[in-house]
């Protein structure tokens, strides 16, 4: 267990190029989290030391990370969401549209197979698949680790898809420049509240499928009033990224931040 969340330890984290033969293992860059604890403290006290341990240390490597990416000038990019909220997708036709005007890398998050990693190098950006075994985020750490094999060049774009879970990605600082959360129009308009952590610390909330509004019972107004009440500064772009409706406004967006 991570201490944090409860998912797994980092035991079986493997890192993949698509392309490149053999895989990366991180064997070298486990973390280990010291479970034995000696001394006589209740159980609760001693989860909230192990938690506070976890992100201190996840917090050091996040700043780290962040130094790095200003040093060369890269905007990294969380993207967060709940499975199938369509990251990916978002990703291959921005890297297909407009990967002339901006130079794209990316580090796929997921529990296993690097399906995501392939689409990626299909679309035609740098990629490596990070394979978290049983956790249910990204750390630092790893992101670290990635973006030391990926080498983004500076000014570029770094996109870093987190594992598809609304609640513990919240938590853990990549050393990102910002964070963008993704919801879908399947997920229901709710999920703002539900989990206000992942939404207080984006800075930017992409609502995607419009093309679907009318099949479902999604209100975008009414979810973006949601997310305002546990973040008054979030900035919201409404997409579909099957339609291409909205993706001009996610591009702007985008080279305005990079420049
Ligand atoms: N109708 C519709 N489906 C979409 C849209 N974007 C993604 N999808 C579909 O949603 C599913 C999950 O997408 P994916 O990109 O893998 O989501 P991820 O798990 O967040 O990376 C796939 O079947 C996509 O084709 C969209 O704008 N409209
Ligand atoms: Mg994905």
């Amino acid at each position: 267990m991570c201490g944090t969340c409860g998912c797994g330890e980092d035991d079986h984290i493997t890192y993949t190029i698509p392309g490149k033969p053999g895989h990366h293992h991180g064997d070298e860059n486990h973390h280990h989290v010291d479970h034995q604890v000696h001394d006589h403290k209740p159980l609760v006290s001693k989860e909230i030391q192990l938690e506070i341990d976890v992100l201190a240390k996840n917090n050091l490597k996040a700043e780290h990370n962040r130094g790095y990416f200003e040093a060369l000038d890269i905007l990294a990019l969380n993207l967060v969401s709940s499975p199938g909220s369509g990251k990916t997708s978002l990703l291959e036709k921005t890297i297909k549209e407009i990967k002339k005007e901006l130079n794209f890398y990316v580090i796929e998050g997921d529990q296993q197979t690097s399906n995501d990693a392939d689409r990626i190098h299909k679309a035609g950006a740098p990629v490596i698949q990070v394979n978290t075994g049983n956790g249910c985020h990204l750390d630092a750490e790893m992101v670290g680790t990635a973006t030391k094999q990926l080498k983004p060049t500076s000014g570029s774009v770094l996109f870093i898809e987190n594992v598809g879970n609304l609640v513990c990605p919240a938590m853990f600082d990549l050393g990102e420049s910002l964070r963008v959360v993704i919801i879908s129009t399947t997920e229901g308009d709710d999920k703002p509240i539900k989990y206000p952590t992942m939404f207080q610390t984006a800075q930017l909330c992409i609502i995607n499928k419009t093309d679907l509004l009318p099949y479902v019972d999604f209100d975008v107004e009414k979810a973006k009033g949601f997310a305002l009440r546990v973040n008054r500064k979030l900035e919201f772009i409404t997409v579909s990224v099957k339609t291409g409706e909205g993706m001009d406004q996610w591009y702007k967006w985008l080279k305005e931040k990079s420049k």
